[in-house]
């Protein structure tokens, strides 16, 4: 059964049909059923903190093992979930259309699993995948870093009682998200360690609060953003869009002459839905409305 009403959808469609540049803006919502927490909200709680507080570089300077269990766990989590329809989705429409990009704010992955083509998708906060040294004077970067656990010191904990009698298979992994789970502190000499320079700890690829995103991937976008031609349509797609400069993007394009169509569980959580009337808001699950929307 359609979640769509049918006026909106044959008027998105129609004017999706006659658009040339187009840009999705995705967050955390979009692979939310795929089983990946989101940040804020209900979900956004890792064991007794805040997921945005420890997405610090003063988090990981006070307790890189901590900051490390966190990221470590998401990047099991995110290797263990599937794409779901929403991101094949928008990695169809990519394919059919010239004139689109997706700009995530996502980490887990997911969009490239779904095969959306590379140059249209610019991963705006990197990658749970990419791997660098923390050290300021060196400049180490692994991409496509897959090992799980990426050290065996941050292997998720498991209910094995006894290691020599129990297969790994039959072991239960502990949901370290329960803050009711103990967890080990583990010491600077077992957490990644720089190949290269071998001072720094190695940290996740990704960007935090207060740094810079990735220089490459902004100059991109903002190449196609600034070209002569407006811009027609903006998806702001399961983010609160909150977070700067990705949320800057929408007043951008809509500057550019863009019309917005908002995808998110919660109307009120997006502080962009309430500005531009006469646009579109489609309210449910990204992962039912996007096929039904970009059919
Ligand atoms: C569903 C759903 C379903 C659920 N279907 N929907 C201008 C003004 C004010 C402040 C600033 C500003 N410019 C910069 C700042 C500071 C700061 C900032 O923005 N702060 C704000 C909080 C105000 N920005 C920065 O620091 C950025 N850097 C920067 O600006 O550098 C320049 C500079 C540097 C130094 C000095 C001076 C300038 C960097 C921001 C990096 C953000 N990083 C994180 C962590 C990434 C790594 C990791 O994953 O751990 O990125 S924070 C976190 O938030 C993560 C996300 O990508 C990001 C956005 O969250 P998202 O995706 O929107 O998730 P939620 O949970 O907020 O929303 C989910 C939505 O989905 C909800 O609406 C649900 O309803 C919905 N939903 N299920 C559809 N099934």
């Amino acid at each position: 059964p359609s979640v769509v009403p049918q006026a909106n959808l044959e008027s998105f469609q129609t004017h999706l049909n006659s658009s040339k540049r187009i840009l999705a803006l995705v967050g955390a919502g979009l692979s939310a059923s795929s089983g990946l927490p989101t940040f804020r909200g209900a979900g956004g709680l890792w064991r007794t903190h805040d997921a945005t507080s420890l997405a610090t570089p003063e988090a990981f300077s006070v307790n890189p093992g901590l900051v490390w269990q966190f990221y470590s766990y998401r990047r099991h989590m995110a290797l263990k979930a599937k794409p779901n329809p929403a991101h094949y989705a928008l990695a169809e429409l990519a394919r059919k259309k010239d004139g689109f990009i997706t700009l995530s704010q996502n980490v887990d992955g997911l969009s490239p699993r779904a095969k959306h083509p590379e140059d249209s998708l610019k991963l705006i906060h990197g990658s749970l995948f990419d791997v660098k040294c923390s050290d300021f004077f060196c400049n180490y970067h692994e991409s496509n870093n897959y090992t799980d656990p990426i050290v065996p010191a941050l292997a998720i904990p498991t209910d094995d009682v006894d290691p020599t009698t129990t297969s790994a298979l039959q072991a239960r992994e502990l949901d370290i998200a329960d803050e009711s789970i103990a967890l080990p502190e583990i010491d600077h000499a077992h957490l990644p360690q720089c190949p290269e320079c071998r001072r720094g700890l190695l940290r996740p690829g990704v960007v935090w609060f207060g740094e810079m995103l990735p220089k490459k991937v902004m100059e991109e976008i903002t190449q196609w953003m600034s070209a002569t031609d407006p811009i027609d349509l903006i998806m702001v797609i399961g983010t609160s869009a909150k977070v700067y400069p990705a949320a800057g993007y929408v007043d951008l394009a809509r500057a550019k002459g863009a019309k917005v169509a908002i995808v998110n569980m919660d109307k009120n959580d997006v502080p962009a839905s309430g500005l531009y009337n006469g646009d579109w808001l489609f309210e449910g699950d990204a992962a039912q409305i996007l096929p039904e929307i970009l059919k």
